[in-house]
């Protein structure tokens, strides 16, 4: 088995929904607060570091990008939520954007949410769960930046899933991620090709 998706390319930056791509396929969407890895995910995913934008600043990621995968799919890079530079003109744009992007989209299949494994989730996480409960869109949860934790932090992750987001671990599918780690990267890539099949 491949570890990783072998061709990707990007296709377009979205400011409006409108603006979709007209050629629709399934999309894989990737959420999570700004800088938690989103970006760097789907470069891993399509083992390409250069084909999302990535940075150590928060806030890179601006608008929706589809990167259109194997001429099959997409996956879809969202910007990062609870950077509070985005408050104001820009914030609006932004929550609108995402809302609808939410609303009615048959072709989502797979909302991937993204949590930091070193942290407690923060009230801003807690928000967006609980909205993306109320979609009922499928998700999975990836714990990132995993080379970054040592033994007991590790041991930790759980418990602050259950702390935080009242997430047990036998309900909902928790994948554990690294940007550089093939055979995490691997898991993750076989779960998505299961629900693209599906
Ligand atoms: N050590 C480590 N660093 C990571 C990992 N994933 C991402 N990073 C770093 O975290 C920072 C943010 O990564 P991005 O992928 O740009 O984060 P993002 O979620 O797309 O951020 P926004 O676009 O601002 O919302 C960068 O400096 C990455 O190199 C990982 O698995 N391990
Ligand atoms: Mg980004």
């Amino acid at each position: 088995m491949e570890n990783y998706f072998k061709k990707a390319s990007f296709i377009k930056t979205v400011v409006d929904k409108k603006e979709i791509p007209s050629d629709r396929k399934k999309e894989i969407l990737f959420v999570g607060k700004s800088n938690v890895g989103k970006s760097t995910l789907i470069n891993s995913l399509v083992n390409n570091r250069k084909l999302a934008k990535t940075s150590s600043h928060p806030g890179h990621t601006k608008y929706l990008n589809y990167y259109l995968v194997e001429d099959k799919f997409y996956l879809v890079d969202c910007p990062g939520y609870g950077f509070s530079e985005k408050r104001g003109k820009d914030y609006k744009i932004y929550a609108n954007l995402v809302e609808d992007y939410f609303k009615d989209n048959e072709y989502l299949k797979l909302v991937v949410f993204l949590l930091d494994s070193r942290h407690l989730p923060t009230d801003d996480d807690l928000d967006f769960y609980q909205f993306l409960l109320s979609t009922n869109y499928n998700f999975v949860i990836c714990m990132t930046k995993c080379d970054k934790l040592n033994m007991s932090m590790k041991a930790k992750i759980n418990k602050n899933l259950k702390e935080k987001l009242n997430i047990n671990k036998d309900e909902v599918k928790i994948f554990l991620t690294s940007n550089d780690d093939a055979r995490l990267i691997g898991n993750l890539k076989a779960y998505i090709e299961t629900v693209l099949e599906g």
